[in-house]
């Protein structure tokens, strides 16, 4: 079977999450950072190594089959690929800003004012659905230090923690669009077998990630609460235990509600609760 490519960025803030995610997907390869491409041992794939601003383009023009990208960088190249996951790390917000001594304060200020931006396209499509006139600097690099040098009354720019703007003297008033890393795929590649099984893998380690494995002990007169507490679960595991009075319940619960649902079932009696991570999970 002729083998996939998947490229995926050769150094910066995605590079190593996107390394990880396909080694945790039981993928062997070398990760030389002088090699363009590599190739993975045990499955029918191929890593392209590329600046993450060429995958999209990459990807559309099929020279690869398969990338992992910001969604930032996904619609600021207007390629035509198709989403295939969302994979849940490279999160950010690209948000305007402006000095902090700045009058302007919310969008409608923005009207007949520049803006500095990696991200002209995006932006002007924000500008055209909020119908505001304002003239976009189209930059590189290190936009932050655009208004201080007298390039822009503002800037619109990937902000993550917010450190970068507040040490460069400037403050958010309004986020553009959010962004995570997403697997992307060009046309046509939806029945490829290849990809079948390495979605399954992705689906599976990114399912446990979202999980915790937890195992409880509970008086047995306790249990209808607590198992009335994990009726999300399919009937979760109850173990006797030695003392004939006692239960163990094993059980999965999903990181959104953990501390509260930790919270109830210790409320109903659960205790020695151990929470262990979960590597997979094969629906
Ligand atoms: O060399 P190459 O072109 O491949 O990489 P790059 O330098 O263009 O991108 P890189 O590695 O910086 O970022 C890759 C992707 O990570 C971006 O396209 C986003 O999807 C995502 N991402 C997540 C971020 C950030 N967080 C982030 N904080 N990209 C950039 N930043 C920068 C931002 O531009 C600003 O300068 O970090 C600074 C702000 O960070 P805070 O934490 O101070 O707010
Ligand atoms: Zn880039």
């Amino acid at each position: 079977m002729k083998n996939l490519k998947i490229a995926i960025q050769k150094s910066g803030r995605l590079n190593e999450k996107s390394v990880q995610l396909l080694k945790n997907c039981g993928l062997s390869f070398e990760n030389y950072k002088s090699s363009l491409i590599t190739k993975v041992n045990n499955f029918n794939l191929e890593i392209l190594f590329l600046r993450d601003d060429d995958i999209p383009g990459y990807v559309a023009q099929g020279i690869a089959d398969l990338g992992i990208v910001g969604e930032n960088v996904i619609d600021e190249s207007r390629a035509k690929v198709s989403y295939l996951q969302r994979l849940g790390f490279g999160r950010c917000m690209l948000k305007l800003a402006v000095p902090t001594s700045s009058e302007i304060t919310e969008l409608k200020d923005l009207e007949g004012k520049s803006i500095a931006t990696s991200y002209p396209v995006i932006l002007q499509e924000f500008l055209d659905e909020y119908k505001i006139n304002a003239s976009i600097q189209e930059i590189s690099g290190s936009v932050e230090i655009a208004p201080g040098l007298g390039l822009s009354d503002a800037i619109c720019d990937i902000v993550s923690t917010g450190t970068t703007l507040k040490n460069n003297g400037l403050k958010p008033f309004a986020d553009v669009r959010s962004s995570e890393a997403i697997l992307i795929g060009r046309d046509g590649l939806t029945e490829n077998p290849i990809l079948c099984e390495l979605m399954q893998r992705l689906q599976s380690v990114l399912l446990a990630k979202e999980t915790k494995y937890v195992v409880l002990n509970v008086e047995r007169t306790n249990l209808p609460q607590i198992t009335e507490l994990l009726h999300g679960v399919k009937s979760p595991t109850v173990v006797p235990l030695a003392d004939e009075g006692w239960v163990a319940v094993h059980t999965v619960i999903t990181e959104d509600d953990f501390w509260d649902k930790i919270n109830k079932l210790k409320a109903a009696g659960a205790q020695g609760i151990v929470v262990m991570p979960i590597e997979k999970i094969i629906l």
